[in-house]
Order: structure tokens, then C-alpha cells, then sequence
């Protein structure tokens, strides 16, 4: 009998969402060489192994949010060194994802440090954006705080094709770090988001002083949401001096690959994206999550307010990998095949 027969993972398993906590325990606990070959299986059966997309990030509304999320240096109440700047005009925002296409980036993804979307003209001026920028042919993604369904179908009109709504951790975890908005509230921007025929982009962070079980937590409520998400970025907790979490212990990167792994294993047709975090791995390490089922990263040398690494060796790192972008709005497997 082979490894992945014996663990009962098939790499050609439907995909479900009826995956229970126990199920998930199992395989995040699984000895780790077993655990990233069954994820590069399923990884292989379901994605071009040698594919990985590239995504863009612009902070076009930067700091001076209201919320409390403790690891964000862009809520107001921090003493942080990011310097606050108010939504940048759309011309700026199109020349920068015409600059991001032509360094080979198929995503380009627009976030603003607000609680929610209002209806006003800076919400018109992003829908505007996002006209644009899906008419250069990349695919589009927000990430504005919450979202009410109308907000939801006006984005979808525009052209958006993903909204970004982390659930960031555990139900249990959640208010050990935000205290301003609950678990639930991110639950209904989810639903509007799905309700609006968007795509969903929902992760979390890992190291932010959780354990396993509120890493399975967070991956149990993904997988066993009514559709997985499209896209599910894991970050890694960047420690930024001015926030509750400045003096995080790093989580030891054997921790995150299990997530990444896992992630792979519970939602095969997802985009499973590798997002904040790099700075501090090495290439053999992220060549771990690649193989492990990762398959998007962000490039250019900033996320939204933190350092990423630079371009040149992300080209390096593609290169000596064997790695190919993805191109823009290529199909993905059906998420919606979940059997009775
Ligand atoms: N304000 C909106 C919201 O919170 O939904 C959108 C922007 S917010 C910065 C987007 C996501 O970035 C958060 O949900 C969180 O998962 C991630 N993030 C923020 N600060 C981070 C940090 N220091 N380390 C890792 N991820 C972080
Ligand atoms: C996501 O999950 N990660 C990206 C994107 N969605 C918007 C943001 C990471 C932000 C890291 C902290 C910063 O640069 O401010
Ligand atoms: Fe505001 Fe988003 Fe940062 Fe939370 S994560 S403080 S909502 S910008």
C-alpha cells in the first residue's frame, strides 16, 4: 500500500466540505515528509505543478483605520511609522497595474485601511479603478473591509473578478486579536461577496501566538464554507514595531508549511497563495511551499505597508526553480462539486 492510500487521501478526491475538525487535525499532525508528498500529489492532480501566479499589491488608501486588528500597523490607534495617505486618484492607480502587467503580473490587487466600504465618492472612485484596470485584462482584486451586497454587485458590474476578506484565524483565536468586529461580521461580507457571483480571496496569518488546533480552526471554516474559496492566502504575521503583536515570537517555518500543506490537501482547486511573510524565507524554504501545494506570491518590494522581497530575485527564484507565472484568468477547477 502507497503513502497517500494509506493516510486515505486520493490525490483525484473530490473536492468537499465536509471536512471535519478531527479529519484536519490528523493530517496537519502527520509526519511531515508524508504530509507535503500527499499535498504535492494533490497539488499536481489539480494545478500545473510548475505554475505559479504572480500578484500585484497597491495600498491605495494607507493607515488611519479605525479598527483594533493587533497585528495591522494601519489602524489608527498604533503608534506606527506608517505614514497615512488618502486614496490615490485612478490614474495613478492604473499606471501602477499597467507597470505591474508589464513585469509579468496576471492579479493586481487594490487595499484601502478602512472598516467598510461607504457609499460615497471615494467607493465610486475605486469602482472606477477597477473598470480600468480589468479592461488592461488582469484580474482584479479589492480588499476594502466589509461589504454589503449591493457594494458586492456594484463591484462585480465593474468587472471585479476577486474581493480579499481574510478570516485571519480560529473562531476560537479571532478575539484574542480583533475586538472590533466579529468573526460572524466577516462571515456576511463573505456571503454578500459569494451572493454577487465574485470570487472569494479568504485566508488568514499564522504566528500570531496561536496554536495548531486555531490553524486547523481557520482551515476547518474555509473548507467546510458552502463554496472554498478561489484563493487562499496564508501570511505570515509581520511583526511591526507600534503594534500589540511587536514582540511576536516567529513561528517556526515548519508550522507554516504544514498550513500551506494542508490548505492544498482540504481545498484541491484553490489558488493557495504564499503571501506576507517572504522576507524571512529562504528560497529552499518557499521551494517547500511551492512543492507543498503553494501557488501564487505577491512580487514587487512592498505588500502594502511591509517589505517584500525584491523583484530580481523573485525572477532569480522563478528561474532557478523551474517556476512559470501564471497567466491572467486562466480557469480554474469548479469549486462548487461538493457531493451530498
Ligand atoms: N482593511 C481591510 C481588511 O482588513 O479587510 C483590507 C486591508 S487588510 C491590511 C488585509 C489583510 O492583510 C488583513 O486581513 C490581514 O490578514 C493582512 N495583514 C495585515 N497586516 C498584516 C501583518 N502585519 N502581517 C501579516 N498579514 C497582515
Ligand atoms: C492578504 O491576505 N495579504 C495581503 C493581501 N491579502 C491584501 C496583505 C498583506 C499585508 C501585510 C502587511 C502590510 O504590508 O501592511
Ligand atoms: Fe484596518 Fe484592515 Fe488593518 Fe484591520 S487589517 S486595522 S481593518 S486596515
Amino acid at each position: 500500500m502507497n503513502e497517500s492510500m494509506k493516510s486515505g487521501i486520493r490525490h483525484s478526491n473530490p473536492i468537499r466540505n465536509t471536512w471535519t475538525r478531527d479529519e484536519i487535525t490528523a493530517l496537519y499532525n502527520k509526519p511531515l515528509m508524508d504530509l507535503i508528498f500527499e499535498a504535492a500529489l494533490v497539488h499536481r492532480a489539480w494545478h500545473d505543478g510548475s505554475e505559479v501566479q504572480m500578484s500585484t499589491l497597491l495600498s491605495v488608501k494607507t493607515g488611519g483605520c479605525p479598527e483594533d486588528c493587533s497585528y495591522c500597523p494601519q489602524a489608527a490607534r498604533y503608534q506606527t511609522d506608517v505614514k497615512g495617505t488618502p486614496l490615490v486618484n485612478v490614474a495613478e492607480i492604473v499606471s501602477s497595474a499597467m507597470e505591474a502587467k508589464e513585469a509579468g503580473s496576471s492579479r493586481f490587487c487594490m487595499g484601502a485601511a478602512w472598516r467598510e466600504v461607504k457609499d460615497n465618492v471615494h467607493f465610486d472612485r475605486i469602482v472606477d479603478a477597477v473598470k480600468q484596470v480589468n479592461a488592461l485584462g488582469m484580474e482584479v482584486c479589492c480588499t476594502l473591509g466589509m461589504l454589503s451586497k449591493d457594494q458586492a454587485d456594484r463591484l462585480k458590474e465593474a468587472g471585479l473578478h476577486s474581493y480579499n476578506h481574510n478570516l485571519d484565524t480560529s473562531p476560537e483565536y479571532y478575539d484574542k486579536v480583533i475586538g472590533t468586529r466579529t468573526y460572524q461580521d466577516r462571515l456576511n461580507t463573505l456571503d454578500h461577496v459569494r451572493e454577487a457571483g465574485l470570487n472569494v480571496c479568504c485566508g488568514g496569518i499564522v504566528g500570531m501566538g496561536e496554536e495548531s488546533k486555531d490553524r486547523v480552526g481557520l482551515l476547518h471554516t474555509l473548507a467546510t464554507l458552502p463554496q472554498h474559496p478561489e484563493s487562499v492566502p496564508i501570511n505570515t504575521l509581520v511583526a511591526v514595531k507600534g503594534t500589540p503583536l511587536q514582540n511576536q515570537e516567529k513561528l517556526p517555518f515548519w508550522e507554516m508549511l504544514r498550513t500551506i500543506a494542508v490548505a492544498r490537501l482540504v481545498m484541491p482547486g484553490s489558488m493557495v497563495r504564499l503571501s506576507a511573510g517572504r522576507t524571512d524565507l529562504s528560497v529552499a524554504e518557499q521551494a517547500l511551499c511551492f512543492m507543498a501545494g503553494a501557488n501564487s506570491i505577491f512580487t514587487g518590494d512592498k505588500l502594502l505597508t511591509t517589505p517584500n522581497p525584491e523583484f530580481q530575485s523573485d525572477a532569480a527564484m522563478f528561474a532557478l526553480l523551474g517556476l512559470t507565472p501564471r497567466p491572467a484568468h486562466k480557469p480554474q477547477p469548479h469549486l462548487d462539486q461538493v457531493p451530498a
